[in-house]
């Protein structure tokens, strides 16, 4: 007997989250999604999916919370998104960063070893796990050496997920995804906070984007694109681990003057350069190779880098625009 489809999804308000509810609901699932209490609502992302998910409250730090919603959901499908996933953040904030990125992941799979070992895991890992790694592009077989806090704790999530495969045979899998942005990218990450101040500099809100390292390079895709390769991991007949990358890497100076370009602007008119953006250790450059998704997934990219960096764009020009017309807050 086939079971119904019931997706629950830690981090839900995240960009990731936001697209993936969205996919898994057009695919038919009940789509479930974990947030954490704050004492203002941040449900902007998922706004136009309200009336058709279902939200809990629970925490990564929490343990009996999610051993709670398992009880009540009975998901078919855990997609653990949740982290503090900013690395900046992760050298200010190491312990919590640990907690949440590293530990909160096990905090999930024990819910699952405990409550129904049937449920599908999925661990959102990342290219940052790679650092500083000397090989290139990297793929599956490729060693970890993370330069971060956030990546330290992200190659435990991700051992700790093979682990639980290993030990307790649990369908859990390991997407190690590179860089994915969106109109729906916190504003914090290089390519929104581009994208959003070319939008401000366009109509005359914003003099001026700090930057720091205009250098690194990044393997960057489309989050739409890569929430669909997530998905197809966790319908195989048995799990494995695999890398979503589109390829192709781009320095931070590129997509500046992309996005800058987009708008009729010189960038170098605008951008200057700002040491409280570079980093106690840096990554300077990562490149993924999604062969085996490619094969065994039938997954590849649809959006290039210049249509990726026109999406972001025209959407914050769009949103600027509104705000200034008073149509947004
Ligand atoms: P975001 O930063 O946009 O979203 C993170 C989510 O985690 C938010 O919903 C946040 O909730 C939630 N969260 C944070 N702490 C906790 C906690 N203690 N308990 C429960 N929920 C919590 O990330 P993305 O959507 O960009 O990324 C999704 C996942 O994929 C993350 O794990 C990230 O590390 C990983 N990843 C992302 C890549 C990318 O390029 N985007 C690449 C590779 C991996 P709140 O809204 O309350 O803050
Ligand atoms: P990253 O993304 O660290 O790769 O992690 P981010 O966009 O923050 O940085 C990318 C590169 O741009 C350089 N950079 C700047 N970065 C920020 N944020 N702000 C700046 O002003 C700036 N100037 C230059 C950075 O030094 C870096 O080299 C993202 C997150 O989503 C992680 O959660 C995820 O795992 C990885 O991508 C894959």
């Amino acid at each position: 007997m086939t079971r119904s489809k019931r997706a629950l999804i830690t981090g839900i308000t995240g960009q990731d989250g936001a697209y993936l509810a969205e996919l898994l609901l057009e695919k038919g699932y009940e789509v479930h999604g974990m947030v954490r209490r704050s004492s203002s609502e941040r449900f902007e992302r998922i706004e136009p999916l309200l009336d058709r998910i279902q939200l809990h409250e629970g925490d990564l730090i929490d343990q009996l919370s999610l051993v709670r919603l398992l009880e009540k959901i009975k998901p078919t499908e855990v997609y653990n998104l949740a982290a503090q996933s900013f690395v900046p953040t992760s050298f200010s904030q190491p312990l919590l960063t640990g907690e949440v990125t590293a530990l909160g992941a096990t905090r999930m799979l024990e819910a699952i070893r405990v409550v129904d070992s049937q449920i599908r895991f999925y661990q959102a890992s990342s290219s940052e796990m790679f650092g500083k790694v000397p090989t290139e592009p990297q793929d599956e077989s490729t060693p970890f050496w993370p330069r971060s806090p956030y990546g330290v704790a992200k190659v435990y999530a991700h051992w700790i997920t093979v682990n639980y495969r290993e030990s307790y045979d649990i369908y859990a899998v390991s997407g190690i995804l590179f860089n994915h942005e969106s109109p729906l990218r916190g504003t914090a990450f290089v390519t929104r906070k581009i994208t959003d101040a070319v939008a401000r500099i366009k109509h005359g809100l914003l003099d001026k984007l700090r930057l720091g390292n205009l250098d690194a390079e990044r393997d960057w895709g489309f989050a739409g694109d890569f929430v669909e390769a997530m998905y197809l991991m966790m319908q195989q007949d048995s799990p494995r681990d695999y890398v979503i990358a589109t390829g192709q890497k781009h320095t931070v100076r590129q997509f500046v003057e992309l996005a800058f370009d987009r708008a009729g602007l010189d960038w170098e008119d605008y951008v200057e350069l700002d040491p409280a953006f570079l980093r106690p250790a840096e990554v300077n450059t990562l490149c993924g190779d999604a062969s085996k998704a490619k094969q065994e997934l039938g997954w590849k990219p649809k959006v290039n880098f210049q249509q990726l960096v026109n999406m972001m764009v025209d959407a914050d020009l769009h949103r600027v625009e509104r705000m200034k017309d008073g149509l947004l807050p």
